[in-house]
């Protein structure tokens, strides 16, 4: 995320209180590389979902440096390595004022100027104000200097949660879809030629004449395919009874008022539980993932397809599993879809096992004809997935967050794509946050892993760079009220860079 021109002097305040804090009691950080594996999916929860996971050896100062490490990476580098020599910081820097951006229709691309950005909020642990952080992309990558913070005190809200970037008005500046977790809905914040201005109040998005259900869900996609983006949710014609599933198609004024919506019945008879779409790019219609809910154990999810008309009423029951990501892994120019066991099980015997065919098992489905889906076993367990183009050849990769459950994360797996689909034997990358709390009191083993969270061509080289983020754990004493999220920014073979930001 890079920054573009600030606003207002307050925005650069509050950007730099946000950015500029280091913790004093932890002058260390652990850096764990391990080999090989990322992440890939956006659940925002606390095994960081959507997220992803890893293990690793390399012990890293962390004093107040530089931010960024600016070393050119090689070239020719697939797979995701770790960097022996990260050299994260906490940022004390002074946030500048960067140049100011043109609309440059790249999807993640908030400021309009050619790189993506990276939009995030923490979990929701405690007490913590879980504001909106965006970094900017820029020829050097993200760097917290190029930085803005969105407050949901501000606002009124007691916290944002971020639900995905897509440009709803049709202005061609990336926008910024989020939740209130005090007031249901979803809200916009509008990009443009300096970014999301921190000082706007976020628009509320009109509901169809149905009621909202804010806890379970609300994800961007461009169902039909007009390059405008559109909202995907559950919603209730029955008090608590979130079976429905609506599209919201843009573009939407700067009202909140989307050009039209439908509403249809969703899939299955049970539970659904949350929605997953397929990344934007292009005039492209994308899909549509609604996963089934329950008991805890593993549920089936459905695939809608999009169409220029919308998204289809019929959709593909797929094999079960919580964790799901789309990508274009064989490069054919069709989006397709994973799933996976995300280790979660239904907590009383003898139900508190899954049958073979779903234990630890990731399925490949893949778009356009004649592929038939890959199955990897073993994978055990994905609690979360992001995709990128790590090596730039065109075919998406595959991040996945794994642990020895649905709850404790120790590393991060990387499979690549290739002209026949996913292939195992990337790298397992491992990041560690830091063993101590500002007061001195240690970290719980178990909650020091970095999860992936995002990825994106932040710097412009053509390769997608995988996003890594650890935050302070919020329910336990040595972090209690810290509202610090430590990033590492990996490009394959290095830490592009490393720094700190802060959510309160
Ligand atoms: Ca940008
Ligand atoms: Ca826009
Ligand atoms: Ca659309
Ligand atoms: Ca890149």
């Amino acid at each position: 995320m890079d920054p573009v021109g600030r606003t207002s002097a307050s925005a650069a305040t509050a950007s730099a209180a946000v950015f500029a804090r280091s913790f004093p009691g932890s002058p260390t950080l652990d850096h764990h590389v391990f080999c090989n594996r990322v992440e890939g999916v956006m659940r925002i929860g606390k095994s960081a979902a959507v997220t992803v996971v890893v293990v690793s050896l390399l012990l890293g100062g962390c004093d107040a440096g530089p931010v960024r490490n600016a070393s050119p990476s090689p070239s020719s580098s697939p797979d995701l390595t770790p960097s022996p020599e990260p050299s994260p910081a906490s940022s004390r820097q002074t946030p500048s004022a960067p140049a100011a951006g043109k609309d440059s229709g790249k999807p993640d691309d908030i400021n309009g100027d050619g790189f993506a950005d990276l939009v995030s909020t923490p979990p929701h642990y405690g007490e913590v104000p879980l504001d909106v952080t965006i970094v900017y992309g820029s020829k050097d990558g993200l760097t917290p200097r190029n930085g803005t913070v969105v407050k949901a005190a501000d606002s009124g809200s007691g916290g944002f949660s971020v639900k995905g970037t897509a440009d709803f008005d049709g202005d061609r500046f990336t926008d910024v879809v989020i939740e209130s977790t005090s007031v249901g809905g979803p809200r916009l914040l509008w990009g443009g030629p300096n970014g999301v201005d921190p000082n706007a109040r976020p628009t509320v998005v009109r509901p169809p004449s149905v009621s909202i259900d804010s806890d379970q869900g609300v994800v961007p996609g461009d169902f039909d395919g007009d390059g405008n983006g559109d909202l995907a949710m559950f919603v209730a014609k029955a008090q608590g009874s979130f079976s429905d599933l609506a599209v919201l198609y843009g573009p939407f004024t700067r009202e909140g008022v989307a050009r039209r919506h439908t509403v249809q019945r969703g899939p299955g008879d049970g539970e659904l539980s949350g929605l997953v779409a397929a990344r934007m790019g292009g005039r492209r219609a994308t899909g549509l993932l609604v996963h089934g809910g329950g008991d805890g154990g593993q549920q089936p999810s459905w695939l809608f397809g999009g169409s220029p008309a919308g998204l289809s009423h019929h959709s593909r029951m797929l094999n079960q599993g919580n964790a799901s990501a789309f990508g274009d892994f064989d490069g054919d120019g069709n989006d397709d879809v994973v799933v996976a066991d995300d280790g979660s099980r239904y907590d009383e015997p003898p139900y508190d096992t899954e049958p073979p065919e779903v234990d630890g098992v990731m399925t490949v489905y893949f778009g356009g004809a004649g592929r038939a889906s890959q199955v990897f076993k073993n994978v055990r367990f994905a609690q979360g997935m992001v995709v990128g183009d790590f090596d730039g050849d065109k075919r998406d990769d595959l991040a996945i967050q794994r642990g020895p459950d649905g709850y404790e994360t120790d590393s991060v797996e990387v499979f690549h794509g290739g002209p026949t689909g996913l292939r195992r034997g990337g790298k397992v990358i491992r990041r560690l946050g830091p063993a101590k709390g500002p007061n001195g009191g240690k970290t719980a083993p178990e909650e020091r892993p970095a999860v992936p969270r995002a990825a994106a061509d932040y710097d412009g080289d053509g390769r997608d760079e995988l996003a890594l983020v650890w935050f302070a754990p919020d329910d336990e004493p040595a972090w209690e009220g810290i509202g610090l999220s430590r990033w590492w920014i990996t490009d394959g073979s290095r830490d592009e860079s490393s720094f700190d930001t802060e959510g309160s």
